[in-house]
């Protein structure tokens, strides 16, 4: 058992952490960035150990993964009962029921209950891949199309689905063709500030520039993630959605970081009454094991031939073990529930503090996925090096927390959802004396 509370033991990083990271710069290509360089000896809930002794409030969840906590029960325990049975045999090569369960309850669970299919991958980044090779073959078009600030993941073709260059870009062409970006209706920072003028122009670049019949997806992320947490302006993914089906383009909701009660509903596009085509998740489907699946219409998944689709981990029981546990846990729990808990209790506390810090631009977000940009004051140009003035502090101060956005400006809070409200307002407390000291 492992306390849900903060404790400091010595400076962060401590004097082991150090030493380990001196190893690792030996050991491991520099491209891989660190956030903060603790090194994790155990975790629990809400709370990591470091090698120190430290425990320190994890407000990033390894990138919205853990929302049922770093290391929940039911996961724990699922995972060591398969892992004692079996480890892998490749599901494309024989057949073990718990692919069929976590399918089963992915199509049960996503938005709109007409027949779905449920394919199974690794990583979020093969799902979006997958997705577009599924529309691909579902409409024998080309062309996908993506979003302003949009998040993709870092192959070779979601990188081009990525928005930003730098890190994810910058060398590592040629980028995959057929990639065609429009800009989302993004209410802080435009250029389309509104649905209907982001929609108008959506409309005119499909039509006009890509041509929609050429167009066999619309990827969109219901809540960009990396990009900032821009919560699009009510009623421009219902318009896109409607555009896609009137032109026979399917819909994917990139639902990777948004999805499994992240944003106080089970899958975000539920807020505004999306029905997509094709769902993409991964993150908390599985507790922190790395799962990631596709989920959408029958009749577009079966649309691929047989052989078509897999990967040799594809679904790998031990990943499906722990996404039956996590999956328990987020439905019997209410952990959507405990998400917009978690919004009632923060998003007060953050405008609060933002009427009377100028260096804060915009305080936004759905459910426990929350964020604060932050900004020249009276101007909305990006203001990186407060962000990261912030987190510094929280950090030195016990509490992780992430950056986000295409500026690198935008701080933001991705609790696990079983967190303590003690623990939390403890966090907050950190994070409002950060902001107040940096800002002033
Ligand atoms: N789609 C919406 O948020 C992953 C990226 C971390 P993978 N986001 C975290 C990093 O810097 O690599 C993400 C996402 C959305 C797809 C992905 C990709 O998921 O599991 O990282 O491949």
């Amino acid at each position: 058992m492992i306390s849900q509370e903060r404790v400091l033991r010595t400076p962060i990083p401590g004097p082991r952490s150090r030493e380990l990271h001196a190893r690792r710069e030996a050991e491991v290509p520099r491209g891989f960035g660190v956030t903060l360089p603790i090194f994790v000896d155990r975790a629990e809930g809400a709370v990591l150990v470091d090698v120190d002794g430290n425990q320190l409030v994890d407000l990033g969840s390894g990138i919205a993964v853990t929302s049922v906590g770093a290391s929940d029960p039911r996961v724990v325990e699922r995972v060591r009962e398969q892992a004692g049975r079996f480890t892998h045999t490749c599901f494309m090569v024989t057949e073990y029921a718990g692919f069929v369960d976590v399918a089963a309850a992915l199509n049960r669970l996503t938005p709109g209950d007409h027949p779905k299919r449920t394919a199974l991958f690794s990583t979020g980044a093969e799902a979006v891949e997958n997705a577009v090779k599924i529309a691909r073959s579902h409409t024998g078009r080309p062309a996908v199309v993506v979003f302003d600030h949009a998040y993709h993941g870092r192959t070779s073709l979601t990188m081009a689905m990525t928005a930003k260059h730098l890190p994810y870009k910058e060398s590592f062409g040629p980028l995959s063709p057929e990639v065609h970006r429009v800009p989302t209706a993004d209410p802080f920072r435009g250029p389309f500030f509104t649905a209907e003028a982001a929609f108008a122009r959506f409309a005119d670049v499909v039509r006009t520039q890509i041509g929609a019949g050429r167009v066999a997806a619309v990827v969109a992320e219901p809540v960009l993630g990396e990009g900032g947490f821009v919560v699009p302006a009510e009623g421009f993914l219902p318009r896109v959605a409607e555009f896609c089906a009137e032109h026979g383009i399917v819909f994917v909701a990139d639902e990777v970081q948004t999805g499994l009660a992240r944003t106080g509903r089970m899958f975000a596009s539920e807020h505004e009454g999306l029905v997509p085509d094709l769902v993409c998740t991964a993150k908390a489907l599985a507790g922190g094991l790395p799962l990631a699946a596709v989920t959408g219409r029958a009749e577009i998944m079966d649309a691929v031939h047989p052989g078509g689709l897999g990967g040799t981990y594809a679904g790998n029981p031990v990943a499906c073990a722990a996404a039956l546990g996590a999956l328990q846990t987020i439905e019997e729990q209410d952990l959507a529930g405990r998400a917009a808990r978690i919004e009632r209790r923060v998003l007060p506390r953050l405008r609060a503090l933002a009427a009377g810090v100028p260096a804060i631009g915009d305080v936004r977000g759905r459910g426990a996925m929350l964020a604060v940009e932050f900004v020249v004051p009276g101007t909305t140009e990006p203001a990186p090096e407060v962000a990261a003035a912030v987190a510094r502090h929280c950090h030195a101060h016990g509490v992780l927390v992430l950056v986000c956005g295409t500026y690198g400006n935008v701080i933001r809070l991705l609790p696990p959802l079983v967190i303590d409200v003690d623990l939390l307002d403890d966090a907050l407390g950190v994070l409002d004396e950060g902001i107040r000291k940096v800002a002033a």
